[in-house]
């Protein structure tokens, strides 16, 4: 395909209430749009980049920059040879960056998939049309607070709870949340890096609440670190943050660094290296969830196709619309009986709202060839 020109839309979408995790706390998801034209047709992708180097190195700013500056001008010039599957070799040279080359080359592969009439999950050999649904609780004000949330998100039929935790909030809430819902909750929690390799007793107590998992205990990367602590405790040590290709993803299960893993496209550069995350993950007996930012609709259509391939065998964060924003930028996904449903259409499956979008527009800026 020929890639014409690319427009980068910067959008500020509210939430429905605050996200705090152990190193932010936001009410708006600051994010930006890839929408690129080329003459097989259009196509969608949501950067995962925040608004500030916090969850990872990049951010939103930074990598529209990188888009404009770098990776476009290597796509131009590929003339009619592009395809989605050739963008990341031909931005290998770049150094990190993976959310940025993800949001093109996603949108490059919707717009590819939309002209062949095929779904991402066609594409991805999904097996499910639908998925089951977890969801993703901040760091509350207070345990009462907290309860109120997982016994709304329990309510409205959320399959598992993950809560983020850091020191000072960990063992309280997750008893709590034990001892409310019982042995069959399935219950897990996600540090985003909030401890050190002096926190391994800290750690160890939750063993006592049989969770399926800790996500991203310690320092990205810390891989020797990870494989220490996982020696060291019960729970199995999922990782999120270090994962950033399939190579690191086979060495981390090689070191028994990663005894699960969360695979998150914007993360890792893209859909076709989640796929190869899956592949070596299951090549391995290495269970599999699908990880999300706060996406709108554009960025969790995708993300659905992703989870329902065959090695996601545990819950992902792939949440309806509802879980974040009072309203989505695209029709929204709901959750029914647990369950969200896979889009079928071709590409991602699902199209922006123009008068949604309009609403939250920050900016849109044209790059043409
Ligand atoms: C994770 N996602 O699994 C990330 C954390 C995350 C759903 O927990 C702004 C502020 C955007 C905090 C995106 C979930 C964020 C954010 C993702 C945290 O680690
Ligand atoms: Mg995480």
């Amino acid at each position: 395909m020929k890639l014409e020109a690319v427009e980068l839309i910067r959008l500020n979408v509210p939430l429905k209430s605050a996200f705090r995790t152990s190193f932010s706390s936001v009410s708006m998801h600051e994010v930006f749009w890839a929408h690129v034209i080329t003459d097989q047709g259009e196509g969608w992708a949501e950067c995962g980049a925040n608004d500030r180097p916090d969850y990872s190195s990049e951010y939103h700013t930074a990598a529209m920059d990188v888009i404009k500056q770098f990776i476009l001008p290597d796509l131009f010039a590929m003339g009619d040879d592009l395809t989605a599957e050739k963008v990341a070799p031909a931005v290998h040279w770049m150094k990190g960056h993976r959310m940025a080359k993800a949001a093109i080359e996603t949108s490059l592969l919707d717009a590819q998939l939309r002209h062949q009439g095929i779904s991402f999950a066609k594409y991805f050999g999904a097996v499910k049309d639908r998925v089951p649904a977890g969801v993703s609780v901040g760091i509350m004000d207070s345990l009462g607070e907290l309860m109120r949330y997982v016994d709304g998100y329990l309510n409205e039929g959320y399959l598992r709870i993950k809560l983020k935790i850091e020191p000072g909030w960990d063992y309280e809430p997750v008893k709590l949340v034990r001892e409310t819902y019982g042995d069959d909750l399935l219950l897990q929690v996600d540090a985003n890096t909030a401890y050190t390799r002096d926190d391994f007793d800290l750690l160890k107590r939750l063993d006592e609440f049989n969770l399926l998992l800790i996500e991203q205990p310690i320092f990205e990367e810390d891989l020797l670190g990870h494989a220490k602590l996982a020696q060291y405790i019960e729970t199995p040590v999922c990782l999120d943050e270090t994962i950033i290709s399939a190579d690191i993803a086979r060495d981390a299960i090689e070191l028994g660094a990663a005894e699960i893993i969360n695979i998150k496209p914007s993360r890792v550069g893209g859909y076709l290296e989640s796929m190869k995350i899956h592949d070596v993950a299951v090549a391995n007996n290495i269970p599999v969830w699908c990880g999300g930012m706060l996406e709108t609709g554009i960025g969790r259509a995708a993300n659905l196709a992703l989870a329902a391939m065959p090695g996601f065998t545990l819950p992902g964060d792939t949440s309806a619309s509802s879980r974040y924003f009072e309203t989505d930028l695209t029709e929204p996904f709901v959750l029914v009986d647990g369950h969200v449903s896979v889009p079928t259409a071709p590409g991602i499956g699902v199209d922006p709202i123009p008068e949604i979008v309009e609403r939250f527009t920050v900016s849109r800026e044209w790059i043409k060839r």
